[in-house]
């Protein structure tokens, strides 16, 4: 007999879906063995907080919302954090929990929490889901995570409601809304903005998070054609060739982040392309002019937040249009200054040595690992050295939190990403804080063939904390914690690992390690000093 959960699996495999990430509980294993049946994958993790990280990369790489599943109480409150994360880091993402019948009486408290309160305000759609409504719900639900910007979805389904029998309702058809024709605003827009530059002297294109990566071939034809100086935020890393001469720096609180700054603030025409301040701990996208080129709202509140000044165009027409023009001016390396002074914070090895400089592990892996490997961050000082010094040169293939910032994302992450890309090499770069908190997910990757290589950069402390107490000239406390031996943690996950101090046995282990298509942990000593002079 076919149930509401049937409906739920067949209606997910039937969009495409076939991974649904989650942790069970006695009220989702109906809805968990119907997805069986339809030939979708439950991707057991450790942790639904983890499984919610996964399954948003996993959708964005895939182009259609990550889906995790948990049950009520207890299971639907750990998805706060990647509830939230889906909702400011704009990534696809639905989650299904279950619930407490409504038909139960009010007495009943056991595990009942008000959960759509709680998740409303941070998602697009919220559904419970039932036999009579299931039909069109999910599809709403589905649809609204893929509204620009991307964001997140929330439904729950009781046991009860589970178990029930379908109506012979067809499925509403879901699928993005149909864009608006932007093609006259697009072309005006480019138009209006060849003519700013052509007065410019000092121009700097930055390029944010809400820009389609099916964009970057545009993007960069119309960059390189006119050499444009450009910058990135650190969740579009790649759209650009960051080894390219043109390229200044990553804004948006990362390493070198002052000298990134100051370019912006030299910049005599700043032209923000799916610029989403939401990345953006300081305020110089509200205190610099911007000539904003935007396909959609930036995250905040209900309806997104539009600024002032900007009308909403189609990219891919913008970039066309502005693209087959002809270069007005000519700009001969504005900002040659600030690009120096941003490599040299990454060189300058005058620490008190014993340890790897954190500058030689971004080059030693980079030399040592294909150019397309998808990196991976945590939060912490670790992301701000590869969020600013990572040399990403392919789109999509760079994946932290900087709208929520929040740790315990660069292990789950990679599992998505390494699931929805299983050519592609994965490197997870991990502080030991972080790795702390979900270390055991190597287990979970092992187990649903996801290998990719972690390098934990171990200081036994919250560096970026610490770093932050002694600028407030606070004592030390509460930010150094006990070491726990990665190695050995990783090891007892099933995964090889050991520790070097070394940047050639570094590169020779990454390499050989992505060459065998094989998981490995390095863990590597630092000196939570050496991040001193960079940020
Ligand atoms: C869930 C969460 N808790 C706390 C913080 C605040 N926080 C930001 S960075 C950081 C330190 C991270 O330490 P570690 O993972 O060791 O990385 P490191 O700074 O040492 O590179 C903390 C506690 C956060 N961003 N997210």
């Amino acid at each position: 007999m076919s149930t509401t959960a049937t409906v739920i699996a067949r209606l997910l495999s039937g969009a495409g879906i076939d991974r649904v990430f989650g942790l069970p509980g006695g009220e989702v294993l109906v809805l968990i063995d119907e997805l069986r049946r339809a030939g979708v994958e439950f991707v057991l993790m450790r942790h639904e907080a983890n499984a919610g990280i996964a399954a948003a990369v996993y959708g964005k790489l895939r182009g259609q919302p990550g889906v995790v599943l948990s049950t009520l109480g207890p299971g639907a409150a750990n998805l706060m954090l990647p509830l939230s994360s889906a909702y400011l880091d704009q990534e696809p993402l639905l989650a299904i929990s279950a619930q407490i019948p409504e038909e139960f009486p009010a007495s009943h408290t056991h595990q009942r929490l008000p959960l759509h309160d709680v998740y409303r305000p941070l998602t697009k759609y919220a559904a419970t889901l039932t036999t009579e409504n299931v039909a069109d719900e999910m599809p709403r639900a589905l649809a609204a995570c893929m509204e620009r910007p991307y964001g997140a979805a929330y439904v729950t389904l009781s046991a009860r409601e589970a178990l029930k029998p379908a109506t012979d309702r067809a499925p509403a058809a879901w699928d993005r809304a149909p864009a608006a024709d932007r093609s006259d605003a697009s072309t005006a827009a480019a138009r209006t903005l060849v003519e700013k530059l052509s007065r410019a002297k000092r121009p700097l294109v930055v390029v944010g998070l809400a820009i389609d990566p099916a964009n970057a071939p545009r993007l960069r034809a119309w960059l390189d054609a006119w050499n444009l100086p450009v910058a990135v935020t650190p969740k579009v890393k790649g759209i650009v060739d960051e080894t390219a001469a043109n390229f200044v720096g990553v804004a948006g609180g990362m390493a070198a982040d002052d000298v990134v700054c100051g370019a912006l603030q030299a910049a005599d025409v700043l032209v923000g392309v799916g610029l989403d301040p939401v990345e953006v701990d300081k305020t110089w996208h509200a205190e610099l002019a911007i000539e904003w080129v935007l396909e959609a709202p930036n995250v905040g509140g209900a309806t997104g937040i539009l600024p002032a000044g900007a009308t909403l165009v189609d990219h891919a027409v913008f970039l066309e249009a502005i693209g087959s023009a002809p270069p007005p001016a000519a700009w001969e390396a504005p900002f040659e200054e600030f690009q120096q002074r941003r490599l040299r914070l990454l060189r300058d090895r005058s620490g008190a040595g014993g340890v790897m400089w954190p500058g030689d592990i971004v080059e030693a892996l980079a030399a040592a690992l294909p150019a397309d490997t998808i990196v991976t961050t945590d939060v912490g000082s670790h992301k701000y050295l590869f969020g600013q010094y990572w040399p990403s040169r392919h789109p999509a293939t760079f994946w932290m939190s900087n709208g929520l910032s929040g740790m315990a994302y660069g292990l789950s992450a990679a599992i998505g990403a390494r699931l929805a890309r299983p050519d592609a090499t994965v490197l997870a770069a991990i502080g030991d804080g972080g790795f702390s908190m979900n270390a055991q997910e190597l287990e979970s990757a092992e187990r649903v063939g996801a290998p990719f290589i972690t390098v934990v950069l171990e200081d036994g402390s919250y560096s970026l904390i610490k770093l932050s107490q002694e600028n407030k000239a606070l004592p030390r406390y509460g930010v150094d914690f006990g070491r726990i031996d990665t190695v050995a943690m990783a090891a007892s996950c099933g995964v090889e690992a050991l520790r070097t101090t070394n940047a050639d046995e570094l590169a020779s282990v990454a390499a050989r390690a992505a060459k065998a298509r094989r998981s490995l942990v390095v863990a590597i000593p630092v000196d939570y000093a050496d991040y001193r002079r960079m940020f």
